[in-house]
């Protein structure tokens, strides 16, 4: 047996799960390797599979040191399958088998509950590299372009992580689905991706900083309670996944902060003070605040739809079979059973916007989603306080939760952003205020030009203030392949 902390590179995938003496999942991998070079070779374009980026690389899952940065070509990315070590007497967290020994095997009778979440699971993580294809064309910085090829390679790693999963546990109904998960492709009509938002475009970098920052983070979230599952080897490959999200929420959180940055800073210049006076900051080459607030309200919105409906069955099965936990369950002061306990939820009626109390099971979904509002408030907050900092008064918000929605509570419901209910009317003639018109999306993408010399950005977007593993200013990410 290998050191389970270090990556075997015996094989043609990098693993830290003892492949090379597991012949019957590894020649399942080997046969499904093609179909993900090919997917992936399809996918991002040419030019770019030829550079040579700079990018960070699993090279073991020690929380200190698990990661190597070098030049790669990305075909040659050592897409691998990592385990974070197990747990010495793990338990099963929650549910009705809460304190038994957590499973090492699929237990019968929750194999296809499991399945389901690993496939849904998997489906979104090559959907979002299909979402984000031509942002190469367009980044506005070497640096840029290096975080989004990051993500990219890292959400194909998630794609692996879990045709692992396919491929060791569930059978030939496995492998099947390993397939499946290369056939679907985002916004397709006959195959498209499982869940809504990853079937919407990411139609420029703007919006990919708003789906790292909101999506990814509800990764994280769905992450985080896969990984207090009782089925171990689920468990411990969300948790190495966790650590890889960090960044991607980096990417989204600085991204948006450096957008805004560029526009409070353009406007200062120029002496504008008011953030409404649109055309005037959109001739200074910089995204107006309210529009930024409209792509936030939209992938917001987007987002909440993933945690699926506030009362659901499926989620409270899923909990009771100690398939999924709650956000931190481990560090929750309660008997992890939830039989009896109650849960607050705000309900769309004929009478308003109520709040009712309901079995905290069924609202599992709910609990994990206003813990991801938690989340999600934290990088709003330090993008006004640098608003702030330059003197323009605006404040950016997090829309209400029944707005703009499509799964549960509110999907029949026209709800400002305040909170206020409408009739469908008005909303009809207001919504282009709190959601991006045509007009706003091609006004942003005007401003899409590339940006390739080192050290150089785009005028929308103001630099990092460090460098990807403390490279100085001027670091060329992406040694560009000219063809
Ligand atoms: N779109 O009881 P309900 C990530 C379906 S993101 C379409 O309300 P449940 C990443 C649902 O499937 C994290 N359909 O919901 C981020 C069900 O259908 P069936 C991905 C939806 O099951 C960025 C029916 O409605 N991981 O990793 O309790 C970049 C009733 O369902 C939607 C996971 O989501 C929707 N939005 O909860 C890269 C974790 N919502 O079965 C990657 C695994 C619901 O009746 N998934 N439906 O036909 C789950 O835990 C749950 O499936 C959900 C839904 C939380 C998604
Ligand atoms: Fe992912
Ligand atoms: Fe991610």
């Amino acid at each position: 047996m290998s050191d389970p902390l270090s990556v075997n590179y015996d094989t043609q995938i990098p693993n830290n799960v003892d492949l090379s003496s597991d012949r019957r999942v590894l020649r399942a991998l080997e046969k499904w390797h093609p179909g993900y070079l090919n997917w992936w070779n399809q996918l991002i374009p040419e030019k770019f599979q030829k550079s040579n980026v700079y990018l960070r690389t699993a090279i073991g899952v020690d929380p200190q040191g698990w990661a190597k940065f070098d030049y790669v070509r990305m075909p040659e990315y050592r897409w691998g399958v990592l385990l974070a070590p197990q747990v010495e007497d793990r338990r099963i967290p929650c549910g009705e088998h809460a304190g038994e020994p957590a499973w090492q095997e699929v237990p019968g009778e929750y194999r296809s509950m499991l399945q389901r979440l690993v496939v849904i699971q998997g489906d979104t993580e090559p959907a979002s590299v299909e979402q984000q294809k031509h942002l190469g064309l367009t980044a506005p910085s070497l640096y840029d372009l290096r975080n989004l090829f990051q993500v990219n390679v890292e959400e194909g790693r998630h794609l692996w992580a879990m045709v692992y999963l396919l491929h060791k546990y569930f059978g030939k109904n496995g492998r099947e689905e390993a397939d499946d998960l290369l056939r679907r492709s985002s916004g397709s009509e006959e195959a498209p991706r499982m869940l809504g938002a990853f079937n919407e475009a990411t139609p420029d970098w703007l919006s990919f900083f708003m789906f790292t920052y909101f999506t990814d983070r509800d990764g994280k979230m769905q992450l985080e309670s896969l990984a207090q599952s009782g089925f171990d080897p689920l468990s411990r490959t969300c948790r190495f996944m966790i650590t890889e999200e960090a960044h991607h929420m980096f990417v989204g959180e600085t991204g948006v902060g450096r957008t805004i940055q560029a526009t409070c800073e353009a406007m200062v210049k120029a002496g504008i003070t008011d953030p409404y006076d649109i055309n005037a900051i959109r001739d200074l080459g910089v995204i107006d605040l309210p529009t930024i607030q409209k792509k936030a309200n939209l992938h917001y919105s987007l987002s909440l739809d993933l945690f699926g409906s506030e009362v659901s069955t499926n989620a409270a099965n899923a909990f009771n079979a100690g398939i999924k936990g709650r956000f931190m369950e481990a560090k929750i002061d309660d008997d992890h059973k939830l039989q009896g306990d109650q849960y607050t939820v705000r309900r769309f009626t004929k009478d308003g916007i109520v709040e009712e109390s309901v079995p905290a099971l069924s609202a599992i979904n709910l609990r994990l989603r206003d813990d991801y509002v938690k989340d999600a408030s934290g990088g709003v907050k330090r993008w006004n306080h640098m608003i702030k900092k330059t003197g323009v008064e605006f404040e950016m918000t997090l829309p209400h939760e029944g707005f703009h929605r499509q799964i549960g509570e509110f999907k029949a419901a026209s709800i400002t952003p305040e909170g206020d209910i409408i009739s469908s009317e008005e909303w009809e003639a207001r919504k282009n205020d709190w959601l991006p018109t045509t007009a706003d999306g091609d006004f942003v993408k005007s401003l899409m030009v590339p940006v390739t010399e080192p050290g150089k950005y785009a005028s929308w977007i103001a630099p990092p203030r460090m460098g990807i593993d403390n490279k100085p200013g001027d670091f060329e990410y992406v040694q560009l392949h000219m063809a």
